[in-house]
């Protein structure tokens, strides 16, 4: 037998665009693919997220072989406990003298790896993920000796090195940022597209199977299994946000409403982030959807920053800043998670439809996580390691890449202000106003105190209230703190005195 090498493609770098495979020949290579205990279980995954993976590594696996390639590929019920257990056995099977893998998302593989190279007694060489648009030393480069790393300006040179939404060296419209046409309230004004779902073959219902089985306790209701598994069903996908979806997409990007989980939100996070979409053409068609007049400019640019600017740049920081990063907690957040996190069990309308919705689906909206789960968490001081873990766990998108500087940073300010220049704290005065969440709870946006105040309210306060010392150096800040410093003393107490008896009913809220 010629030698041959390995190549190891993990779950969330399945594409054609891989940098290994681009120009591979076949004839000496073998690709690995297996799905592994150490993966599925690093966290309580959701299903939705695990069924997702091995369906499109299967369907992967066959189209790889329809090019031709050798693909050694371990099911789960194979018991192959880990990514590196899979690559001693191909090795043995193939006589491997050489391994390359494309580096991974997470800095916890990246770190294992390092020591596959004497574990496997090969070569063992790891590549650049060069599906991202702008690499791990652009972002450093970029970073350097900057005071504030803000996204905003390192998305304004994207758009120009990609030439999106350009006018010449201008930005399209003359503003590089819409997001204030980007922010209205959900009170019912048109009509929300019924979203078609993927249809399932015969892998894929295996797959479910198989997943329900191995993951009795996990999150997510697989019988609401709706997703693309190839790249051809997510481009339709694509296709369908496109048509319907994106010309209302920038109006109601922020808004919440119990009539749709989806709204009119793109759906396709997870297909960028496991290989099945690739991020610059689907910015163009979005672009190009904006130049024939089908969308306005507000909804290709929101859309556009969020896939050019925010995915980038969290991936950016976070290769800059691991592994330290994961360790912040500025804020000293240390409360446990009420057990309603995993239930969404809560008598709150908001928190209990974007977490069941979260858990049972694998999926939530940016504001549902951010301003709803992630604004609580905040408020009430929850546990930032633990709180991170729940993100990475229950959604469908998450790795670790983009999850942490999404939750640690962004959502809970942990970071200090690396990511953002003041925390996304609001009240449930924020809530309200954007959706329709509040007309259905037994607690009112409008009371502070009492038993039927809404909690954000006071747990907002007290949060300013403890925090005073720090968050009264911000600039961004100084307006509500002069504010509730010229409250009376007895007017303040008794918020904080509220607030304090909703962190100790947290577990029966
Ligand atoms: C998330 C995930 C899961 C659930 N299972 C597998 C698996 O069995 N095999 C695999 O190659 N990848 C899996 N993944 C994705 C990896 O966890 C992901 O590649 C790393 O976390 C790096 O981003
Ligand atoms: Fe959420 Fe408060 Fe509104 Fe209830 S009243 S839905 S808890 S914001």
């Amino acid at each position: 037998m010629n030698s041959k090498t390995g190549i190891l493609i993990l779950g969330d770098q399945l594409s054609w665009h891989h940098s290994l495979l681009s120009d591979a020949d076949p004839a000496d290579i073998v690709i690995i693919l297996a799905e592994v205990a150490e993966e599925a279980t690093y966290v309580r995954h959701n299903r939705h997220k695990i069924a997702l993976i091995f369906s499109a590594m299967r369907h992967f696996a066959q189209a790889l072989e329809a090019r031709g390639f050798t693909v050694q590929y371990s099911r789960l019920k194979d018991n192959v406990p880990s990514l590196l257990a899979a690559c001693e056995h191909a090795r043995d099977i193939w006589s491997l003298t050489a391994l390359q893998v494309c580096e991974p998302g997470e800095y916890r593989l990246a770190a294992q790896m390092t020591s596959w190279e004497r574990a496997l007694g090969i070569a063992v060489t790891v590549h650049e993920d060069t599906r991202f648009l702008s690499s791990r030393a652009d972002f450093a480069l970029w970073a350097e000796g900057r005071k504030q790393l803000r996204m905003e300006y390192f998305y304004r040179d994207m758009r120009k090195r990609y030439r999106l939404l350009m006018e010449g060296e201008q930005p399209e419209g003359g503003k590089w940022n819409y997001d204030a046409d980007n922010r209205q309230g959900w009170r019912g004004q048109t009509d929300i597209p019924e979203r078609p779902a993927q249809g399932l073959d015969a892998v894929t219902r295996e797959v479910i199977d198989e997943v329900a089985a191995a993951f009795p306790t996990n999150p997510g209701d697989l019988s609401t299994f709706r997703w693309a598994v190839t790249a051809e069903d997510a481009e339709k996908e694509l296709a369908w946000f496109c048509d319907h979806a994106l010309p209302h997409f920038g109006t109601y990007q922020d808004a919440l409403t119990e009539a749709s989980p989806w709204l009119f939100h793109g759906l396709i996070s997870m297909y960028l982030n496991c290989g099945l979409l690739e991020p610059l053409p689907v910015c163009e068609r979005v672009e190009a959807a904006y130049r024939r007049g089908h969308c306005s400019l507000s909804a290709a640019e929101g859309f556009i920053r969020q896939v050019l600017g925010w995915r980038e740049y969290v991936r950016g920081l976070y290769w800059l800043k691991m592994p330290d990063y994961r360790e912040l907690n500025a804020l000293d957040a240390t409360r446990k998670l009420p057990a309603w996190f995993w239930t969404g069990e809560t008598q709150m309308r908001c928190l209990s439809r974007a977490i069941k919705q979260s858990l049972d689906l694998g999926y939530a909206h940016h504001i549902q996580r951010l301003m709803v789960i992630g604004n609580f968490a905040l408020l009430a001081g929850l546990d930032v390691q633990a709180v991170c873990d729940w993100y990475l766990a229950v959604y469908l998108d998450a790795f670790e890449w983009v999850e942490l500087p999404n939750t640690l940073g962004m959502a809970l300010f942990a970071d200090g202000g690396i990511m953002a220049s003041k925390p996304y704290a609001a009240s449930g005065k924020y809530i309200q106003k954007q959706g329709d969440h509040c007309q259905a709870c037994p607690y009112d946006p409008k009371q502070v105190t009492g038993d039927r105040a809404c909690p954000y309210n006071s747990l907002y306060w007290h949060f300013i209230d403890r925090h005073s010392d720090s968050l009264s150096q911000n600039p961004r800040m100084g307006l509500i703190m002069g504010g509730w410093r010229k409250r009376a003393a007895t007017d303040r107490e008794a918020v904080v005195d509220w607030g304090e008896q909703m962190l100790q009913r947290l577990p029966s809220l």
